[in-house]
């Protein structure tokens, strides 16, 4: 059973982050406010449903899934896409691969040194963001 992702945590780092944006269309006003954002990520577990809820001062983003099981999920307030998702454990790191418009279109999670890690990838673009634990 890998390391829970569980818990309240606060953004330290977010390397090419206006790139991914632009990579998923994001319009040049939108992607100047995202980029002086401090996003908290929230992870909840209840069975094995996840609850993942990413909040900033501008707009909040809660996403809900079963581990392995397929989910059509909106990008509501993000680039507003529908795509199918699927999330799954890859060794250490939940995974998920979001299908539909955009080639190559993920993410991963995982904790490193204590902190939460998350790569965010779209066609040749990923961005690289690092949560430390709240509390
Ligand atoms: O997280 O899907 O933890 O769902 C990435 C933003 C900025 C809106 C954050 C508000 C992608 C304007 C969510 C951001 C850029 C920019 C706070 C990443 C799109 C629009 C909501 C994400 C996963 C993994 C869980």
């Amino acid at each position: 059973m890998p390391v829970s992702l569980c818990g309240t945590w606060d953004m330290v780092s977010n390397v090419n982050f206006e790139e991914f944006m632009i990579a998923l269309g994001i319009g040049l006003y939108t992607r100047k406010i995202a980029l002086k954002l401090k996003l908290r990520k929230v992870i909840e577990q209840v069975g094995d449903r996840y609850v993942v809820k990413t909040i900033s001062t501008f707009r909040n983003y809660t996403f809900s899934f079963r581990v392995n099981e397929e989910f059509q999920e909106f990008t509501k307030g993000l680039d507003d896409r529908h795509c199918k998702s699927l999330v799954d454990w890859e060794g250490n790191k939940l995974m998920c691969i979001q299908k539909g418009e955009k080639k190559n279109r993920g993410w991963r999670h995982w904790i490193e040194d204590d902190k939460l890690h998350l790569e965010l990838h779209c066609e040749d673009q990923i961005c690289k963001q690092v949560f430390k634990r709240v509390i």
